[in-house]
């Protein structure tokens, strides 16, 4: 061959490697449902040693806890068992916000043993005409708080910064004075507020900063033993582990408020942060519904479905996400002890609300739906129903009792249609009184 053919192969197949990485999906990944392939997913109501589960009680004192075991051990990792002292501080608090319709509060969450974490701000808004204790929605965003909201006097956090420069350093730096409000679509507080329940949000790097590194800027960093661990088990935490940590420590925080409802908090989650919501659902029972938002892999969509976004995808992409050990799964799936529709009757018999978008082809909108459709028989030990209604891969929004699927037009966000989906579906099950 030429020498110049030679340099041009060699261009061509850098520009080639250089279009697949930049790509969000590299050429394998599968969207024909008919090259989807034959599964078998592990049985939800069978324990590890084959004895069926046929009650409710069985569910819960053996076989829920085994299998938060397994994803533990082989998806998200173990949380630390104890923190210390959460402290929550009152930073700021606005009785006339959001145009007069709310109450605004900041609230600092600290680890007081742990001062080196700079901890969680939590921005909390409270319907100000409740006649009594109210019913809030809890979730991590992406861009910070002060993109949440259109008011302009929220503090910018100063953590590390998703999409800048920053993005693999720990060079702390500030978002533009210009992304106020950039997120507010996604958060709506004035809609959630007038249908008379709280918000409250947090930066999710304020928690840990979202790069392979980053767990050492974190809580991750701060917990771990010596502060400074460089080298994980098999089953320690990940990042969405940490995230959905986080989220429970809001929880404690926000259920503090006497103007919350703390028997009616919902935790909510889209996309990445959809899996820690999901994770910190399952985990922690306080929630009383759980929402994940276009949360694909794993999130609510099952791993054995070869569709869209798979293990080796994002064990190989983000593998500071999860426990060491779901590497192992890459194309390996069936040896995994768990599939996603365990990990959403983690929450039974609490609702869930699990939303799909048309062109989120990567999160496996069908996939999404399975797992709650599979999710349903634990529901039914409780005597309640799972997701009911047929996925006819158009725009749909179907329901049993405990678990609702919807999916929309259009791509991968969190929108205020889905926003009106969850606050329909929460205003239901806290008025009919079936959170129990
Ligand atoms: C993608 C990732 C998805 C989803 C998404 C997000 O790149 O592959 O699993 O988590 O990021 O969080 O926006």
């Amino acid at each position: 061959m030429h020498s110049y053919k030679l340099l041009h192969c060699i261009v061509l197949a850098c520009t080639i490697s250089f279009v697949f990485t930049a790509d969000a999906e590299p050429p394998a990944v599968n969207y024909d449902e008919a090259r989807v392939g034959d599964y078998t997913l592990p049985e939800v109501l069978k324990m590890q040693d084959g004895t069926p589960v046929k009650t409710a009680a069985d569910w819960l004192s053996k076989r829920r806890p085994e299998v938060l075991r397994l994803f533990e051990e082989n998806v998200y990792g173990k949380a630390p068992a104890s923190w210390g002292t959460l402290e929550c501080i009152l930073e700021d608090k606005n009785e006339d916000a959001l145009g007069g319709i709310a109450v605004r509060k900041l609230l600092r969450l600290r680890l007081k043993e742990y001062p080196q974490w700079s901890g969680i701000e939590v921005l909390l808004y409270l319907p100000k005409k409740a006649s009594g204790p109210v019913p809030c929605f809890i979730g991590l965003n992406f861009k910070g708080n002060h993109a949440c909201t259109l008011e302009s006097d929220i503090p910018i956090s100063t953590n590390w910064l998703r999409d800048s420069a920053a993005t693999k350093s720990n060079t702390t730096t500030q978002a533009p004075e210009s992304t106020r409000g950039s997120n507010h679509g996604a958060w709506v507080p004035e809609k959630v507020v007038a249908a008379g329940f709280g918000l409250a949000t947090a930066y999710y790097g304020d928690i840990e900063a979202d790069y392979a590194g980053g767990w050492a800027l974190g809580v991750r960093g701060a917990l771990s033993p010596q502060h400074q661990q460089t080298e994980w088990k098999s089953d320690d935490w990940g990042g969405i582990g940490a995230w959905a940590w986080g989220l429970s420590r809001m929880l404690d925080g926000v259920a503090n408020d006497p103007a919350v409802d703390s028997t009616k908090c919902a935790v909510l989650g889209h996309s990445r942060l959809g899996k820690a919501a999901l994770w910190a659902g399952a985990q922690d029972a306080r929630f009383s519904i759980v929402i994940g938002n276009e949360s694909g892999e794993a999130g609510a969509a099952l791993m054995r479905r070869n569709y869209g976004e798979t293990v080796a995808i994002i064990t190989g992409k983000f593998p500071h996400w999860f426990a060491g050990r779901f590497a192992s799964y890459a194309n390996n799936e069936a040896q995994c002890p768990v599939d996603q529709h365990m990990l959403i009757a983690l929450c039974a018999p609490r609702p869930v609300a699990i939303g799909s978008a048309l062109e989120d082809r990567w999160a496996d909108p069908r996939g999404e739906y399975l797992g709650g459709v599979y999710a349903s028989p634990v529901y039914e030990l409780f005597g309640k129903t799972g997701l009911v209604g047929e996925w006819t891969g158009s725009v749909c929004s179907v329901e049993g009792e405990a678990i609702g699927y919807h999916l929309r037009d259009g791509k991968h966000d969190l929108t205020t249609s889905d926003w009106e989906e969850y606050i329909k579906f929460c205003s239901h099950r806290w008025s009919w009184h079936l959170v129990r």
